[in-house]
């Protein structure tokens, strides 16, 4: 029987072997994944841990914070912060940026996370999760700004999710495809369970939040409207729908059976270019889904290209087989 690989071996061997990463961004992924054990330990706890309902405070985006929403944003600064391998963090749950105390050693590596990813769902105990993302620390420049985080996704040097589920799983790319790994709560470690991870380019799934339709531009509202005639539209096949409200859940799904995921812009809000927010939940899941084969795009452009000019700025998202993510771009460039 193979020896089952740990995430500590796979990032090793990443480096050594195949010489995808530096020993410091190793370190740094090491730790991301224990502060995810972690808070997984939290999330696990429920009600037997004081830990549900909210904090009666609000972030940087106007949400009401959970109490899980502080503690994870702690557990994962408390991890980073003296490893010697960050300049700074950047969190939804913080306004500005975490620079490094300068008690701890400054590194090249700029953290950015959403602690925990549809915290909405917490109470009523639907998979939520961790989503991060990784930048290289823009070189020479005395210390570190919110200037140095406004990187276009395709700078990303590290991305992934842990997704508290019926399992605890963390998946990551480091631009070498994307692999993943499930807690093993015996070992107390991250056991590869999944590698060369692919979304089909075709699907007959799709995720959005229909009680917004009415809101939609009619580029979404076209190809909802056709997968909802099914096999007797021109789509010619019937579709089915999800919606979790929680993206790390979604976007789970699509990278193990395929499909699309949006959440466009709407009428709602039309000043916002819609709600996801690009930096630490857009950009991760956009290259986690085109390494694995999928596309992403805002409507108009690839994710990853956008350039960003504010820290917590939104985006629309598409999302998923490439087929889909393409059909609804084209139905955009349209209009
Ligand atoms: P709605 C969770 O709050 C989140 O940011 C994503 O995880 C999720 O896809 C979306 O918002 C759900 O939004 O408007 O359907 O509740």
């Amino acid at each position: 029987m193979t020896q089952p690989i740990s995430l500590s071996r796979y990032l090793v061997e990443e480096q050594r072997e195949r010489g995808k990463i530096p020993a410091q961004l190793r370190l740094l992924l090491e730790v991301v994944a224990r502060a995810c054990k972690g808070i997984s330990h939290a999330v696990n706890k429920g009600a037997l841990g004081d830990v549900m309902g909210s904090a009666g405070s609000e972030n940087v985006q106007g949400e009401v914070q959970k109490k899980l929403d502080i503690i994870a944003n702690e557990v994962l600064i408390e991890a980073n912060e003296w490893g010697g391998h960050l300049a700074a963090m950047a969190s939804e749950e913080m306004d500005s940026i975490y620079v490094v105390p300068n008690r701890y050693p400054q590194g090249e590596y700029l953290l950015l996370f959403d602690p925990l990813d549809g915290s909405s769902n917490i109470d009523v105990n639907v998979s939520i999760g961790t989503i991060f993302s990784v930048l290289q620390k823009p070189e020479g420049g005395a210390g570190v700004s919110e200037q140095d985080f406004l990187q276009a996704g395709a700078k990303q040097v590290a991305a992934g999710y842990c997704v508290y589920g019926p399992q605890t799983m963390l998946v990551l790319t480091v631009g070498d495809g994307v692999v993943m790994f499930t807690l093993d709560r015996e070992q107390g470690s991250f056991v590869l369970t999944q590698e060369h991870v692919k979304v089909p380019e075709d699907t007959q799934e799709f995720a959005i939040n229909m009680s917004n339709m009415r809101h939609w531009a009619p580029p979404v509202k076209r190809y909802v409207d056709e997968c909802l005639q099914g096999q007797d539209g021109v789509r010619g096949k019937n579709f089915n729908m999800r919606w979790i409200a929680s993206m790390v859940a979604d976007v789970h799904r699509i990278l193990m059976r395929g499909g699309v995921f949006m959440y466009p812009w709407d009428q709602r809000e039309p000043n916002k270019p819609g709600k996801l927010r690009l930096m630490y939940e857009a950009n991760p899941m956009s290259w986690l889904i085109e390494q694995a084969g999928g596309a992403s795009t805002n409507g108009h452009q690839r994710i990853l290209d956008i350039q960003p000019t504010q820290l917590h700025e939104r985006v629309s998202v598409i999302l998923g087989s490439k087929n889909e993510v393409d059909r609804v771009t084209a139905y955009h460039a349209n209009v």
